[in-house]
């Protein structure tokens, strides 16, 4: 069971409610998708991935990277319970998808890059470091359905 302090809470609560999930969301997996060009593969319906220039300029991609960014805001209203509260959506990714529980990791460690490049100096170590636990738990409980 993860431990969250008072502090851990507020650091996740600040960088949430002033989140630009629009900006942010195809960012980040526009940026997954250029960078680690093998997740290309689960959305070969979703129009031209060409390119990084097709890719940036896709709109199904920017419209599903702003919906996983708001899958992570039940994360943050469970922090006690986000094994619990990803169960389905790791089945889904699992059974359904069949995403390759790696992948997680790479989407969040771009999603990571753009949120630094947007706070700047706000994105300092320690909120860094509260950032990537709490990243890490909801990579962990994306994988815990598959077997
Ligand atoms: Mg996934 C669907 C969240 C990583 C590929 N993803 C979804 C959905 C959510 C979500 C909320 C919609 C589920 C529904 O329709 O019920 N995804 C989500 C999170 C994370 C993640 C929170 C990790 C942070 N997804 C992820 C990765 C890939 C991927 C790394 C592939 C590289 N997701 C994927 C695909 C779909 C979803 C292909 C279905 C898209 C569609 O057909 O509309």
């Amino acid at each position: 069971m993860v431990e969250w302090s008072a502090k851990e809470r507020e650091v996740i609560n600040s960088i949430f409610s002033t989140l630009d999930y629009e900006d942010i969301g195809s960012k980040a997996l526009i940026r997954c998708l250029i960078v680690y060009p093998w997740t290309q593969r689960y959305f070969g319906a979703f129009g031209n991935l060409y390119n990084a220039e097709a890719i940036k300029a896709n709109p199904n991609i920017a419209a599903h990277g702003v919906k996983v960014l708001h899958g992570l805001d039940r994360a943050v209203k469970n922090m006690d319970n986000i094994k619990a509260t990803y169960a389905e959506l790791s089945v889904l990714h699992s059974e359904k998808l069949h995403v390759d529980p790696d992948n997680f990791k790479l989407l969040s460690d771009c999603l990571t890059i753009v949120i630094a490049a947007k706070m700047g100096n706000a994105f300092t170590p320690e909120v860094q470091a509260v950032f990537q636990k709490f990243l890490a738990v909801v990579v962990s409980a994306l994988g815990k359905q598959y077997h």
